[in-house]
Formats: C-alpha cells, structure tokens, sequence
C-alpha cells in the first residue's frame, strides 16, 4: 500500500512544459480577469513592435518567438496587466496595521495602485497626495540631509535603461553612489568575478553558439521555471544529440524531461524530450569541489594522453597565446585531494571522471549558470572556477563554445551597464563629464548589505527604491525590517503594494509608476524603453495597454520628478525635455557610454543590436591583457565537516513566483501544491533525527557572526530526493534563518543556497 503523503504532496511525474502549462496559462488569465484583452496581450510579447516580457532576461530569436506559450512569462504579464485596483478607497478602508498582518500573496494581488500616496501616522493610512506635493516633500527631505551618503538609491532590475539613467543622473548629481540594488543578490558575483577572469562581467555566448555546441553544462539553475524559453533551446539541442550535464541538488522535472508546448507531435502524443544526459545532484554548495573534481580529472587525462604519445586533451595553444596562471591553477588541483572533493561535492570520483570525459570529447562547450553559483559566500569563487575549467580546452571566444550566466530581472543587466554601480569607473565618471558637464564624484557608495547596515546603523536616513521589494528579498528578514523602521524617509516607486511599503518610516510615500505592458505617453507622444538581455542584445519596448488609471507617471517621469524638486537647475539639466522625447535619454546614454554609438538609430532596426562583449573575440580587458586562471585555494570550508548534526539549507525560486512576488501556493513541478510552509530532506536524514515525511519540525540556523542564531519553526518537513546532508526551503519564506553577515566578502552577494541549519521535531505541538 502506498504510504499517505502529508497534505498537498504528491508525486508528479510528468514531464515539465506540455498541457499542464497550457492548463496553468488559461487559469491564470481567468485569475487576472483578463481573458478579454489577455492573449492579444500575450501576442504581442517579445515582438518586433511590442514590448519586452517582464519575466526573464533570456533572449529571443531576432524578436520572433513563439511566447504565448510560456507559462511564466504569462504569469509575468497577466500579474502586471490585471484589472484589479488598488485605489485610495482601499487605502481608506485598510490601516497599514491590518495590512501588515497580510501575506505577501495577498498584498499584490489586490492590484495595481493608481495614485501617489502618503502615509499619515494619525489614521495609520495611506492617504492621497498630489504629485507635485510629494515630490516637493521629497526633495525637501533629501536637501534637509547633513551629507548625501546618507541617502540610499535602491533599483530592482526590471527599470528600463532609460529610467535608470535618469535615476543615476539624479543620484550622482545629488551626490552620492550609494546604488543598493538586486543586481547584489543575485549575480554580483558574476559581475565582480568574471572581469578578473576574462575582462567582462556578462556572459560571453549568442543564442547562435547554441546551434552550434557540442556539450551543455548547467550549474545551480531551473530553467523550467525561471527561464521557460531557454526550455526551447535545451529541447532543440537535446534532440540534435548535444550532451546536457547537470549539477544540481535537486532533480528539477524541466532539467530531466520536456514536452514542448510548440511542438505537434510530442503534445498530440504526450511523449517529451529527455534533457539532461546526466544528472549530478551535487550537495548544496558542494560546486567548488565538484569543479575542482572536473579540472582534476581534466588533467588526469590530459597526462595520460601524453604519456599515451598525443597531443593531450588542453588547448595548448589557446591557454599560451590568452592566458596566464595556468601553473598555479595545476598546483592548487593537484594539492585538492580526491577525499576532500568527494566529501564535499557528495559526487564520486568515477561520476566526476564521466563528466569530465564528456567535456574533454566535445569540441565546442557552452557552460550555464544560476543562482546555485552566485548565492554562497564563496561565489565569486564558484564562477572563477567555472571560467577556468572552460579556459582549460579554450572554450571561450569561440562559436559554439562559452559562459552563459542566466540573469536574473528583465532589465538587471541593462541598468548595470546604464550606470546603476556603487563602484563608478573613471569611464563613467568621465562620461557623465561629456555629457552633463559636471564630475560626479567617485567615492564608492553602499552595496544592498551594506546600505541595510548604515540604515540599522543610523548613518543612512533616507531610502528611495525604483521597484523591488527591498526588505523581503534580504537576508535577515527581522534586521532588515527593524532598520528600515528607523529611516526619516521612504519612497517607493512601484506597481504594486508589498510589505516593504509597510515598513513605516517618518515620511513613507508610495508613488505608482506604468509597468512594461502600459502605454507610455509624453509630450512628443508614445514612448519606447530599451532593454538588454542576458546576452548582451539591446532592443526596444513598447507597452500597448491603457495604463490602470489617468494618474500614473512612467520612471523616468517620476525620477525627472524628484530630480527637479531636489536638485532645482543644479548643472542646467533638461529634466522636462529628456522625458517629453526619451530619444533625448537615448542621446545623453550615447555619450556617457560610446558603446551605444548610433543608439537611437541601431535601436529602430528590427532585434536591436549587441553591446560589445570583448571576451566574445578574445580581446582581454583585464590588468594582465589574458584570460586569467585564477584560484580559490583548497576547498571552501564546509560547515559540516564542524558539526556532523548541521545540514546546509539552500533557498529555492517555486514555479508558482516571482521573487517575492508570491502568484499562487503550488510548486506543480516538485508536486508540492497549496502550501510552501515545507523543508525538502533526505530520507536518510529524516530517519537519523528520528523524523518521517510529514513531521512538523523547527529549523534553528548555526550562530552567526553575531553570536545569534536564528530559527523558522513549524515548518512540515518532506521526503524528497536531495542529496544527504543538503536541504532546501523556499525564498523568502527562508530569509529569516540568514544573518546579514553571511555573505561573500568579495562580491558582498548573500549566501542564500549555504544557510547551517539543525532541524530537530517540533518542540511544541
Ligand atoms: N518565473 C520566474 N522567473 C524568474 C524568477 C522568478 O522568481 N520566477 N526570478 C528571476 C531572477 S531575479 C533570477 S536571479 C533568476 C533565478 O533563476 P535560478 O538561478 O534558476 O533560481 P533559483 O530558483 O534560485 O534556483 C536555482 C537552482 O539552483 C539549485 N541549487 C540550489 N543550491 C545549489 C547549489 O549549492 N549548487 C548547485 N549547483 N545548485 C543549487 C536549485 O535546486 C535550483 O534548481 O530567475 C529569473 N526568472
Ligand atoms: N533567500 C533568497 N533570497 C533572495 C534570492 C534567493 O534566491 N533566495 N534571490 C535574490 C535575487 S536573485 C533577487 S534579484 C532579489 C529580488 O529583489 P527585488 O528585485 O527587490 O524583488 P522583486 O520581488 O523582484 O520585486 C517585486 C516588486 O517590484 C515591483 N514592481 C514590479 N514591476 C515593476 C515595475 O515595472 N516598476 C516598478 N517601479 N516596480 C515594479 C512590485 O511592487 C513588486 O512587488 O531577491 C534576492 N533574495
Ligand atoms: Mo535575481
């Protein structure tokens, strides 16, 4: 007899894609109440004339594909263009106080908000407020500061290039580069570790290396159901014989068998496509001794090739024209013992052999990665291994061959490269000169971990954030929320209502902007934004609906805004003509960034164009001018290794999300449904603590930095096929459980995949 699953917990074992998504589309248009305008709104996504799907940063084939059939990115769009309000009469009939007690789930789903709000301590509401008054309010707050620094600029990645330009031109002009941002949490690592490898912070491939490749291998990302189009991709290649090497914990449907919901044949005959070829479920933060475990046996038959008489298997031309360290990189793997590696990684050493055959064999290799990299505090680390272990076979800079970091917001990529950094190069210091005639200054401002520090500390008083939800994406859900209590000023320029705007500061305004969907209107008509993807592509959108009410103002208006309220015609800067015509942004982007030569012009050219990736031609921006094999000596301390009884919790993405943007409670592919109150665990960890599938339990994080430990009780725990000694939880149910201090020192990314937990029953019942 089968054994009873605990509530909401069933096996799924169909493939990922297929009907079931098709299904999940239709509910969610009927959730929205858009079925009447809904697929002429889906219709209209990553098309030549239409706008940029919010969901994700993968790109598109020159703008063309088959988007209605992608569940998420649906998801994405029928969230933002609901028909649901959040108007002043919900504000009249909700105090912030009850609001509070709201789920994240919830507070979204009553819509979007249609009018700048203030909040009023006396009634505990948020109470309307003209524009104008509330941008004077604002620049009246932020002129009051003793120092610039002690205001803090927060952008989510969905901004478009042209309102984080505004925003950054109003930021530096202001004074200050403090420029928190979810680029931080996300893939900081990549940006801040692989300049040092290969001289760019971006991955170095094109949709086209994909047709080309001969090996795939994805580390630490779902694509099922954070980028659902890339399915498309892995499907084709797949199908054309190209291996697919995972290294995951978790065995993800998507990763393991696809149907395609464009293709006839596999949807009349519910058949799929398997994708991965195989599959390593490497431990939580276990990818640094796998990777070390590749390049070893990398080497191992690289020296019995030798010995044989050939040529061996390293590209020994590549690594002596390109590239230096290559000795010190060999010293460091030979030094890695075998037992270390398999301990830590949880992979044997004939598994890691088999992979490291399939690599050496392929000619042309695309190397794929998420947030199962980046999130630990030795991610940098992580992501200079991965450049190396690609360097070995000069597998960088050419077709078919390269680093594929999966980015995260549709537009996190793009305000990076626009000028959102807390660390301004003498380029971009030089740039804004050209272009507005002043010199910003270059004192290096507070990343996101460092900003909810100064803002606990007092040192910071004022925050704005364009978009996000600041306070739940954090770690250290308690600290963080305690910190923002304490700010003189908040503003947050939004779509929705989320609980970051519930954390009250002496003066909290909530100013609500257009999304990507709406149609944008200024005084020289519609507008279109810019965006970049994941692979370097910039393009332009256009949002078509009618905006959810007559007084919302796009970003850039917004931010020309306040910029006008808090700056007055400091530095002579046309705030009102860049927003009438947003050519005009283009134009001043143009000379801060000779990159984007001919902006305006190339943008208008059906797929727009790619910005230059010098790595992609083997052109080396780095202080040596090669690629640099760089090493993170031995293996990164494993906290288990310590204390025998702790387990490494890692946080996940359901399919049913979006960050913290909460659409539903299912996780239909880990067949986990109605509920996300649950921790993933190993059998064999179950029976050692006495637990069985089902059992509530407490989760109490080791002591932190600070001494304190912190602990998520009555969570259910359930059986799941996840390596021992790994367990997982959901995001950001799980942020509690982190310390603000547990993060990588170099890239300052929060080490959300390696929290050291106990987990023991429940103590109360
Ligand atoms: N629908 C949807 N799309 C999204 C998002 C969303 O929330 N919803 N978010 C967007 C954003 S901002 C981002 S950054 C991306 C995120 O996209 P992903 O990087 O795919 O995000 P995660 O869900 O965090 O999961 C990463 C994967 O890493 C695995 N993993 C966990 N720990 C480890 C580890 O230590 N090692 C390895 N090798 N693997 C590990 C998990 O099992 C999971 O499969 O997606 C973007 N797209
Ligand atoms: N434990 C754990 N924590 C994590 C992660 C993890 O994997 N595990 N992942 C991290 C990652 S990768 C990221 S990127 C961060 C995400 O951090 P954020 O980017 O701050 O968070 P989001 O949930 O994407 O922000 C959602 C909110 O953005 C607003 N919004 C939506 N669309 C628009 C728009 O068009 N304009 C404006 N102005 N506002 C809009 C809405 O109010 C919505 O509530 O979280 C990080 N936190
Ligand atoms: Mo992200």
């Amino acid at each position: 007899m089968a054994k009873k699953r605990p509530e909401g917990i069933e096996k799924y074992d169909a493939p990922a894609g297929g009907w079931g998504a098709l299904r999940a589309v239709a509910k969610t248009l009927a959730h929205q109440q858009v079925v009447a305008q809904g697929t002429a709104t889906l219709l209209k996504a990553n098309k030549p004339e239409g706008f940029d799907c919010p969901g994700c940063a993968w790109p598109d084939p020159k703008h063309t594909s088959s988007f209605e059939f992608c569940e998420n990115g649906a998801k994405a769009i029928t969230w933002e263009s609901t028909a649901k309000r959040v108007d002043p009469s919900f504000f009249a009939a909700h105090t912030v106080s009850e609001l509070w007690e709201w789920t994240d789930h919830a507070l979204e789903d009553e819509g979007r908000l249609t009018h700048p709000m203030i909040y009023n301590a006396e009634t505990d509401r948020y109470e309307v407020i003209e524009w104008d008054v509330a941008f004077a309010r604002i620049g009246a707050e932020l002129n009051r500061l003793e120092d610039p620094h002690q205001a803090e600029f927060y952008t989510s990645g969905r901004a478009s290039n042209e309102a984080a330009f505004l925003y950054q031109l109003l930021v530096r002009a202001y004074g200050t580069n403090n420029f928190p941002d979810c680029s931080n949490m996300c893939h900081e690592a990549t940006s801040v570790g692989l300049p040092k490898s290969i001289g760019v912070g971006k991955g170095t491939v094109t949709l086209d290396d994909f047709d080309h490749t001969d090996a795939i291998f994805s580390f630490g990302h779902n694509p099922g159901t954070n980028h659902p189009r890339m399915m498309a991709t892995l499907h084709e290649a797949s199908r054309r014989g190209v291996p697919i090497i995972v290294f995951n914990p978790l065995k993800e449907r998507a990763l393991e068998k696809f149907a395609s919901p464009q293709d006839p044949v596999e949807m009349a005959t519910l058949s799929s496509t398997r994708i991965a070829s195989a599959y390593h479920q490497v431990r939580t933060g276990g990818d640094l001794a796998a990777l070390k475990g590749l390049m070893k046996s990398v080497f191992a038959i690289d020296d019995a090739d030798l010995a044989a008489g050939g040529p061996g298997v390293l590209d020994r031309a590549f690594i002596a024209e390109h590239t230096t360290g290559l000795e010190a990189l060999r010293e460091d793997i030979d030094n890695t013992g075998w037992d270390s590696i398999v301990t830590v990684s949880g992979l044997t050493r004939e598994a890691l052999k088999s992979a490291a055959e399939v690599y050496v064999k392929a000619k042309s290799v695309i190397l794929c990665y998420g947030m199962g990299i980046t999130q630990h505090s030795n991610g940098t680390g992580n992501v200079q291994q991965l450049a190396n272990l690609l360097m070995l076979r000069g597998n960088i800079g050419r077709p078919g061959a390269g680093i594929c970091p999966l980015r995260g917001h549709s537009n996190v990529q793009g305000d990076r490269t626009v000028g959102i950094t807390e660390i301004p190069n003498k380029a971009l210091i030089d740039g804004m000169e050209r272009a507005f005639g002043f010199r910003p200054t270059d004192l290096k401002g507070h990343n996101a971990i460092e900003s909810v520090e100064a803002m606990m500390e007092g040192a910071s008083k004022a925050l704005i954030c364009l978009g996000g939800n600041l306070a739940v994406a954090m770690s250290d859900t308690e600290v963080t929320f305690e910190a923002m209590r304490k700010l003189d000023l908040a503003v947050h320029i939004t779509t929705k209502l989320n609980r970051s705007h519930l954390l009250i500061a002496k003066t909290s305004i909530v100013l609500p902007c257009l999304g990507r969907t709406d149609l944008d209107t200024q005084a020289t008509g519609p507008q279109s934004v810019t965006v970049e993807d994941s692979m370097s592509m910039v393009h332009a959108s256009r949002g078509f609906l009618n905006p959810p009410g007559p007084m919302l103002k796009s970003e850039p208006a917004i931010v020309a805004g306040i910029a006008k309220a808090t700056l007055g015609d400091r530095y002579g800067i046309d705030w009102d003509g860049m927003v009438a015509d947003y050519d005009r942004i283009r134009d001043k982007i143009e000379i801060v960034f000779p990159d984007f030569f001919d902006f305006n012009k190339r943008v208008r050219v059906r797929g727009g164009f790619r910005l230059d990736v010098p790595a992609s031609d083997r052109r080396w921006k780095t202080e040596s001018g090669k690629a640099n094999f760089l090493i993170g000596r031995g293996l990164h301390e494993d906290p288990l290794v310590k204390n025998p009884d702790a387990l490494l919790l890692t946080t996940l993405r359901s399919h049913d999300q979006y960050n913290t943007t909460i659409y539903g409670m299912d996780d239909r592919y880990r067949g986990v449904f109605g509920r996300r109150d649950v921790i993933f665990m190993n059998k064999d960890d179950l029976a050692k603590r006495g637990l069985s599938d089902g059992d509530i339990i407490d989760v109490e994080s080791l002591p932190a930095a600070d001494g304190r430990s912190r602990s998520a009780r009555g969570l259910t725990v359930i059986e799941y096929n996840i390596p021992r000694g790994s367990i997982a939880g959901y995001y950001p149910e799980m942020n509690s459980l982190i310390a603000l201090s547990a993060y990588d020192r170099i890239s300052g990314t929060p080490a959300y995949k390696g929290v050291p937990v106990t987990v023991t029953g429940a103590t109360a019942r």
